[in-house]
């Protein structure tokens, strides 16, 4: 039998289901029509198909590189830096640099030789030896090969690159992907759901899951044709600068199989954090966030008026939950039209809004870029005196089924229409909106079979040069953001720009934040998120996060708490659900999940400066937060497959909770010693230990020689976990928290005695030093006795409170010797 709150739930789904069905005849006539037009409009190519490139004929150098003219292509290597090289296959459709931000490298001096079976072009980092046939080698500054790739080979349009693979090489990265870290590990699943033994294909086309997903679905939102090899003599990241439509598959070896455009990619070898440091330099960093957007966020898809968020925000204070920002989903808006809030149902948004942030609550609102065909809509008629909205070769408008009805589609390739669709978030800065969450943005449109999005042959400007879907889709996201953020920056310039986007492409890490979209509710797809989110900082995003929970389905207490335990440390948090499932918030399944959520809560506020460092250090090296347990010992290769643990930052090692009733789990620890947090029993690395994970906790361990800042209103708590010996460098960033103020950083230098421990403290910039006191918290040691700048001062048992020092030691006895 079931009970009364099932049958609720049951009945809510059912509406809901019902919902999606209004759609149907729609998306049956949209699905349809794009069938017919892509039908008419791709007729085979008359171009020249060939092969391989053919012989190589000559070579000669050019400024930081040098040509090599194949019988049947050309090929340009340019070196950015002296391991940064582009490599540009001829011919083919150059691409439009959307991801690319830096456009002027210095000229990097290059060495071109001829011998009698290859040619080799060099710089003091990087040597490549290009091959008669087209094949290319690239070496270390040891003179170790890094990566062998074979001749491309043309198609009609587009490329296939090869390259070899080792055997014991490891595969990472692909933007968003729903499967184990490890790419090469994933195995294709037939339609019967059984794993066959095939690699699997992964697809570089912007996708919408349409409500659900499970692990192992693939495409998803955010594509990035960009890879990390990790083998026994190094590793190496390769990125193609092509937006069409591909497919990647790794078994010995890799293949990109592009649809369209040229091949050009690019090359640089080195250490993980060394790879995302070069890579970063070449498509961009992430600005720095609002500090507020590292804190707590809720959302439902549900909260229809001002009294329902009030309620919802009020929740927060009653249960004394920190809560930063409130997300408002399409229900909020006038028949889910972009840019409209409701003034029925948001009566008084200015002072509501107020209201809100006087409690610390940020309101986000959603946005879709699908605009209501409509001669009632503003920015229909607006869009089409600019021209605006995406046509097929023909002329007539590309109209396709969403959430307000037909819509049209901004042409984000234009500058013009970005800059219009930039000054439509005007008025709702003005009315006090702090951000903005643009999903649908793929693009996605209802479909009953095919493609979720526009038909292929529609035309896009792509600045002025044309191009068709095929190119532009897989862009369309991030150039939506750079409209938005470009909006924010102009017209609020005193805050940072705040904007999570569902779909994006390389360089987005420019302009938003992303989550990772409609995941279903089980502990599988819990633990998969995990890849998702290791996945997508090796790939330059370093801001994501699931929906805590899951989006589709009602979770259990249990699995929502270790949902949230792990999302504690995941640079977005945020709970978010389905509008056909129960509203979920961290008090929704009662005690004892509620006091645990919110010691994970609290916990993470306390480590916003800890978080906030990190976000600093991505501005500056582009490193994401979340990094994979390999971050820092790439030659351990017992770390290469880990994807149920992640490291946040160097010193914290977070290892959730994935299965039901599970009390302890296994953890693969790096080399190194590391602390329990929880006890500060202290455990050698590099072996695999079984820990405890009660209810209320999981395992987390911090590395010894790390300092954790933990904050507390006025009072900073500097955590200190000594290391066996030597020396270990912190640093730690603090500014205002949002605008573009002065900023310090205050840099700490810890050396290990025999006795004691000694502690520099060294500080840089204007920002004045944000804590009235500072608390020095010591595990596993017991103080004796403490000197701060050489005078004796209190010290009791394991912490003292002192203000800014330049010299601290401390005398005791350790518990690791
Ligand atoms: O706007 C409704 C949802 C949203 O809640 C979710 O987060 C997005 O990923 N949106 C998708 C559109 C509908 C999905 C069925």
């Amino acid at each position: 039998m079931k009970t009364w709150k099932e049958l609720k739930l049951d009945l809510k789904f059912f509406w809901g289901s019902l919902f999606y069905l209004t759609y149907a005849p729609k998306a049956f006539i949209y699905s349809r029509w794009r069938d017919a037009v892509e039908a008419q409009y791709f007729t085979p190519s008359s171009e020249q198909k060939f092969d391989k490139p053919g012989k190589l004929l000559r070579a000669e150098p050019i400024s930081s590189g040098a040509n090599f003219y194949f019988e049947q292509a050309e090929l340009e290597i340019t070196f950015l830096t002296v391991d940064l090289v582009r490599v540009d296959w001829k011919p083919g459709i150059p691409p439009i640099p959307y991801a690319i931000a830096r456009h002027e490298w210095s000229e990097v001096a290059t060495n071109l030789e001829e011998t009698n079976e290859y040619w080799i072009i060099s710089s003091t980092a990087l040597k490549i030896i290009i091959g008669i046939d087209g094949s290319l080698k690239f070496y270390d500054n040891q003179g170790q090969i890094i990566r062998e790739e074979m001749p491309p080979e043309r198609k009609v349009e587009g490329w296939i690159h090869q390259a070899k693979l080792r055997t014991e090489e490891r595969i990472y990265g692909l933007g968003e992907r729903s499967t184990p870290l490890n790419l090469r590990t994933a195995k294709e699943t037939t339609e019967k759901g059984e794993i066959t033994d095939r690699s699997k294909t992964f697809r570089m086309w912007n996708y919408d899951a349409a409500g659900m997903y499970a692990p192992g679905s693939d495409p998803m939102y955010l594509c990035i044709p960009l890879y990390l090899g990790l083998h026994s003599l190094g590793s190496y990241l390769v990125f193609y600068e092509n937006s069409f439509e591909a497919f990647f598959t790794f078994s010995d070896v890799a293949k990109a199989d592009f649809v369209g455009g040229s091949l050009r990619y690019y090359f640089t070898y080195g250490t993980p954090a060394k790879l995302l440091e070069t890579y970063t330099e070449l498509t961009g960093r992430s600005p720095l966030p609002p500090k507020w957007a590292l804190g707590y966020h809720q959302s439902h898809w549900g909260y229809r008026t001002e009294q329902a968020i009030r309620e919802e925000a009020q929740a927060f204070e009653k249960h004394d939950l920190p809560l930063s920002a409130i997300h408002l989903d399409i229900d909020i808006q006038v028949g889910y039209r972009a840019f409209t809030i409701d003034p029925d149902r948001f009566p008084k948004l200015p002072s509501f809004i107020k209201e809100l942030l006087d409690q610390g609550v940020r309101f986000i609102a959603i946005m879709n870029p699908g605009i209501k065909h409509s001669r009632h809509s503003n920015l229909f008629l607006e869009g089409q005196l600019l021209e605006a909205f995406c046509r097929l070769p023909n002329g007539e408008l590309v109209i396709g089924p969403v959430w307000p009805g037909w819509c049209v589609f901004p042409d984000f390739t234009n500058p013009v229409v970005r800059k219009w669709w930039s000054r439509q978030y005007e008025y709702l800065l003005d009315v006090g909106v702090t951000g903005f969450w643009h999903d649908m943005n793929e693009p996605a449109a209802f479909i009953l079979w095919g493609d979720r999005s526009l038909p292929k042959p529609t035309q896009h400007y792509m600045e002025g040069r044309g191009g068709d879907h095929r190119e532009a889709h897989n862009v369309y996201g991030l150039l939506q953001a750079e409209a938005g953020y470009e909006s924010l920056s102009k017209h609020r310039p005193e805050q940072r720009p705040f904007i999570v986007s569902r779909a994006g492409w390389a360089g987005l890490q420019r302009y938003a934040w992303t989550w990772t979209g409609d995941i279903e509710c089980t502990w599988a797809a819990m633990r998969i998120t995990v890849s998702t989110v290791v996945g997508l900082g090796l790939s330059g995003i370093p801001y994501t996060g699931p929906d805590i929970g899951g989006f589709q389905g009602n979770p259990s207490a249990e699995l929502y708490l270790r949902w949230f335990q792990m999302s504690t440390f995941f640079t977005f948090y945020r709970t978010h659900s389905s509008n056909n499932v129960e509203n979920r918030a961290p008090w929704t399944y009662g005690e004892p999940y509620l006091s645990i959520i919110r010691e994970f809560m609290q916990l993470r506020y306390r480590l916003i400066p800890y978080f906030y460092t990190l976000s600093w250090e991505a501005t500056q090296k582009g490193f994401p937060p979340v990094r994979p347990l390999f971050w820092n010992d790439s030659e351990d290769s017992q770390l290469w497959d880990i994807d149920d643990a992640f490291m946040l930052g160097d010193a914290l090692l977070v290892c959730p909770v994935f299965e039901e009733g599970e009390t302890e789990r296994e953890v693969t620890l790096p080399k190194g010693h590391w602390y329990s947090f929880w006890d500060d029993q202290i455990i050698e690395g590099s072996q695999q230990v079984n820990l405890p994970a009660p209810l209320e906790k999981i395992p987390l361990l911090v590395k010894a020689g790390s300092i954790l800042p933990m904050e507390e209103g006025d009072k900073l708590t500097l955590h200190i976990y000594p290391s066996l010996s030597g020396t270990n460098e912190t640093q730690f960033y603090f500014d205002a928290g949002d605008g573009y103020g002065e900023s310090r950083l205050d840099k700490f230098r810890m050396v290990r005695f025999e006795d004691g421990i000694e502690i520099f403290w060294e500080q840089q910039g204007e920002y004045a030093f944000p804590y009235q006191t500072v608390k020095i918290q010591l595990h596993g040691m017991e103080a004796k006795a403490a000197w701060v700048n050489g005078n004796s001062v209190d010290c009791q048992g394991n912490y003292l409170v002192t203000e800014q020092f330049p010299q601290m030691y401390v005398a005791g006895e350790f518990k690791i010797h």
